[in-house]
């Protein structure tokens, strides 16, 4: 893996190269996806199915889009036990960390006025779960244990079936562990389309969450508005911050793991140590060929993997502040006054035990984070995305009294006299 001095001209270099795989370069996809998008708007169910039929190979209908009891029963008998159980403990883990993310509505009382924010989910939720080379149950998981939490009434999930019209087995049995209403045999755009309008079989939701392809990215983004969307994943990206304490070989098998989520996915370790840099160089290229993603890993640390060395911490954590990755990792002495400094990350594991796959399954916090330097303002998937809050007024006669003429003021500056006069009018002698 390329060894690079941090400067900055280094750093200037590297971020540009990062910052070109946002979603947002790929306009040229857009024309598609609106097609589709209009039509599935125009002729629903008809545009769905004949959709699937054409991306998928699968002949889907109204009567079998949706997935059946029997379905998930089979999917039950299919499952790896083993891997059954890990998805329950993981759930429960999950749960545990996101109900204290729980918000409550607030109320106060003073002197006849009564202000509050009442607190509600959302009542209709979709989930998408992308089929083909990413079936991860673990994001199953992560998309909708939040809504559950917040409370959400009706969770919905589209995912696309194979020429065959199944849907993945572990997709099926994570989904239904996490407590989702109706899975429905539908992937693309054509899904999001469906979801963010309705269809004869498809209910419109209010938010669509979830991954997917750059047709399903652009699909959400282009029905932004009409319902709500989370933030749009970009390819997966690890930062490791570590100093001469780390241990090369933990560094090196952590940056692999997210440089095989994809030829896209970056991985960069920022060190002060220059003997940990060419260690972890030297652990790298030994792994490498061992691992069975060897040639997406290898292009992924072509194209977005840097080792970059730092002459000092304060250098180093202001790369990864610029950066704002979407995973960091702080291996050095002292992580937790470290981790104070952080300001941009959508999350950070501490210490040389807290390895990223530890986040990705089974720790309790989401997975779903931003990209792309959009933790600079993004936070990491919540139950806050399921929840809104209702602004909450009531003021007495005599609340109102004193301060009437204030509002009238105001209104009259604005030229707006129906306002004005909907004040005024409770105070006619
Ligand atoms: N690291 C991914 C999530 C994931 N990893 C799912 C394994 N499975 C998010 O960037
Ligand atoms: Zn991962």
């Amino acid at each position: 893996m390329r060894i690079v001095e941090l400067t900055e001209e280094s750093r200037k270099d590297i971020l540009e190269n990062l910052l070109k795989r946002s979603p947002n370069n790929y306009t040229e996809f857009e024309g598609r996806v609106n097609a589709i998008i209009e039509k599935v708007r125009s002729d629903r169910d008809e545009a769905v199915f004949s959709y699937t039929k054409q991306f998928d190979g699968a002949d889907i209908n109204a009567s079998n889009v949706l997935v059946t009891e029997e379905e998930i029963k089979e999917a039950y008998e299919q499952v790896d036990q083993t891997l059954l159980e890990v998805i329950r403990k993981a759930l429960v883990n999950i749960r545990k960390y996101h109900e204290k993310q729980r918000q409550q509505s607030w109320f106060t009382s003073e002197d006849g006025i009564i202000l509050g924010q009442k607190v509600t989910a959302l009542e209709k939720v979709g989930v998408y779960v992308p089929g083909g080379k990413a079936v991860y149950p673990s994001s199953v998981l992560m998309n909708v244990l939040p809504a559950k939490v917040a409370g959400v009434d009706r969770i919905i999930m589209c995912t696309p079936p194979g020429k065959d019209g199944k849907v993945y087995a572990s997709t099926l049995v994570a989904a239904k562990e996490a407590g989702v209403d109706e899975i429905y045999k539908v992937g693309g755009a054509q899904a999001i389309a469906a979801m963010a309008f309705g269809t004869e079989s498809i209910p419109k939701v209010d938010k669509i969450v979830g991954p997917g392809n750059i047709y399903v990215a652009l699909a959400k983004k282009a029905v932004f508005g009409y319902v709500s969307i989370d933030s749009i994943a970009g390819p997966s990206e690890i930062l490791v911050l570590a100093d001469e304490t780390a241990n090369p070989r933990y560094v090196a098998a952590d940056l692999l793991s997210q440089a095989e989520h994809d030829e896209m996915a970056s991985a960069i370790l920022i060190t002060t140590s220059e003997e940990l840099a060419k260690k972890v160089s030297d652990e790298i290229d030994g792994f490498v060929e061992e691992l069975s993603r060897k040639e997406i890993i290898q292009k992924s640390l072509d194209n977005y993997g840097y080792i970059l060395v730092a002459s000092d911490l304060d250098e180093a954590i202001d790369a990864v502040n610029e950066i704002a990755s979407e995973h960091m990792e702080i291996v050095t002495k002292d992580p937790f006054h470290v981790m104070t400094k952080i300001r941009n990350a959508g999350a950070i594991f501490i210490g040389e035990y807290s390895s990223e796959p530890l986040g990705d399954y089974f720790a309790g916090p989401n997975h779903v984070l931003p990209t792309n330097g959009t933790a600079k303002f993004f936070s990491a998937l919540s139950v806050d995305d399921f929840i809104k809050k209702s602004s909450i007024i009531s003021y007495s006669r005599d609340a109102l009294e004193p301060v009437y003429k204030d509002i009238v003021k105001f209104a009259e500056c604005e030229k707006l006299t129906a306002h004005a006069n909907s004040i005024k009018v409770r105070f006619e002698k």
